[in-house]
């Protein structure tokens, strides 16, 4: 009988509306807020998401074993923003065991990506006595080098296998909220240092150019 007179009483009925208009108002805010979050990438939820175990010789030739090349293994890499510090765009690199110092090699790890027709890349190097800065900038039309370059705030986090850029906007062509940045890809790289006895070439790599997921960006804020 109690159900009944809610039903029937007008007060129930506005009940009953705010509770609808409530709902409405909820699954709103989960579609929009679901996207938002969905595009913006996490260890969870990473833009490039890479095979493990295939770390190759000049970049071409299985190796095996696999285990001293661990370090250089890609994992995955995801990119993401916080909104409160919004003039800066966050790149992770996770390996399957980051090593910091190396032991013997030079070992490059980068992430690089194309923003409005230009190339721009996120490196840094560490060697057997330490790493340089964390750096990002924009690269030249043959992909040679840096037209220019900042040295980045970041983290070489060994305990958790990840290095993270925390790359200022405006070196990187200021992209744009709403806009996208493609063609995303990870790379590592062992060389012997240079000056070492033998030539600083590129020995053992991993490249993501086969990996499992590879997604674009949207720029957050
Ligand atoms: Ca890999």
């Amino acid at each position: 009988m109690k159900r009944l007179s809610i039903v029937y009483s007008s007060g129930g009925i506005r009940k009953m509306k705010t509770k609808i208009v409530g709902i409405f108002v909820c699954m709103l805010l989960i579609t929009t807020i679901l996207p938002l979050t969905a595009s913006a990438g996490d260890e969870n939820n990473p833009e490039i998401k890479d095979k493990t175990r295939d770390v190759k010789l000049f970049g071409l030739f299985p190796l095996f074993p696999q285990f001293p090349f661990r370090y250089i293994d890609i994992v995955s890499a995801w990119i993401y923003e916080e909104e409160n510090n919004p003039e800066y765009l966050y790149m992770s690199l996770k390996v399957m065991d980051l090593k910091n110092p190396t032991q013997k090699y030079d070992a490059i790890y980068v992430i690089d990506w194309r923003y409005k027709s230009n190339s721009y890349s996120a490196a840094t190097h560490i060697f057997p006595t330490g790493p340089w800065p964390l750096y990002a900038g924009q690269w030249d039309e043959q992909g040679n080098d840096y037209v220019n370059s900042v040295i980045c705030d970041g983290d070489i986090d060994s305990s958790n296998h990840i290095i993270t850029w925390i790359i200022p906007k405006n070196a990187i062509g200021n992209p744009s909220k709403g806009s996208t940045i493609t063609n995303i890809a990870a790379l590592t790289d062992l060389r012997y240092p240079e000056g070492s006895v033998i030539p600083s070439v590129d020995l053992f790599k991993d490249l993501t150019w086969n990996a499992l997921v590879m997604k674009d960006y949207q720029i957050q804020y």
